[in-house]
């Protein structure tokens, strides 16, 4: 018999924290999954950021190192700098990456460094109980946007993998989704060459990826899957922004 769908080495075998319908989860799968396959597992260092997903570290079957919220990028340039021969990536959040660590991942960016950043974008602060975040969309409801975001106030939300893509260092920038099952083969080719790209040292390789929050936007699995393409698909447009070539 043909196995179709095998667990992944990737993933310890450890209940998540995660709430029901959340796509954490489907991002840890897919780059554990292409670590696996890439039989890289035992020389990968991951760094976990502060947010939901601050337990990577107990689901992902590589080494990892916490850091400090929104500091991920400044840890995985230490690390880089000291384990020349490892895959290195951070994981973070759109509260931890687009706000309060900005300055680190476009210095980090800037400079070109060796590393894989996924960046999970579910457009508000998960963990902390659904504050707005930069890139929360116009319009949209937050416990500190009762009446939904205002462009005046609270700027328009952030496109960290635009802002990133101007950067010289950065190399290979994509923008993901895992809303469907043809979107999550996307986001895994997008994840396959990213660490292709790391592996042949080119630059700094970022990913992001759209993500859904079932608790704080106050809707159920399915619906939040609905949300994600008809809110935020249109807003933080799909696709490739920059490439090297030397990947396929
Ligand atoms: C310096 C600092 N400021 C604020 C916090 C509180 N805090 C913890 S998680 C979090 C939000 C995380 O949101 P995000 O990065 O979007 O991740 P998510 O939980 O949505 O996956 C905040 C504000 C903190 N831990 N440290
Ligand atoms: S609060 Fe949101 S981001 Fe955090 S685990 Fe629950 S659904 Fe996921």
């Amino acid at each position: 018999m043909t196995a179709v769908f095998q667990y992944t080495k990737g993933m310890l075998p450890e209940e998540t924290t995660y709430c029901p319908g959340c796509t954490h989860g489907i991002a840890h799968r897919l780059i554990m999954e292409v670590l696996d396959e890439k039989g890289l597992l035992g020389q990968t260092i991951g760094v976990a950021p502060i947010g939901c997903s601050i337990l990577a570290h107990h689901y992902m079957n590589v080494d990892m190192c916490e850091s400090a919220h929104g500091r991920a990028p400044a840890i995985a340039t230490g690390i880089r700098r000291v384990q020349k021969d490892k895959i290195i990536f951070t994981y973070q959040g759109d509260g931890d990456l687009a706000s309060i660590g900005t300055g680190e991942i476009v210095q980090a960016a800037h400079r070109g460094e060796k590393f894989t950043t996924f960046f999970i974008n579910n457009a508000i602060y998960g963990m902390t109980g659904g504050q707005m975040a930069p890139t929360s969309l116009i319009g949209q409801r937050t416990t500190t946007s009762a009446e939904g975001r205002d462009k005046d106030s609270a700027g328009m939300p952030i496109r960290m993998a635009e802002l990133i893509a101007t950067l010289d260092g950065a190399v290979f920038v994509e923008r993901v989704s895992v809303d469907s099952p043809a979107n999550i083969r996307k986001a895994k080719k997008a994840v396959q060459n990213a660490i292709e790209v790391q592996e042949k040292r080119l630059g700094f390789g970022f990913v992001e990826i759209l993500s859904t929050c079932p608790t704080n936007w106050g809707l159920n699995p399915v619906k939040s899957l609905e949300w994600l393409r008809e809110n935020m698909i249109p807003y933080y447009p799909l696709g490739t922004l920059k490439h090297p070539g030397e990947v396929k």
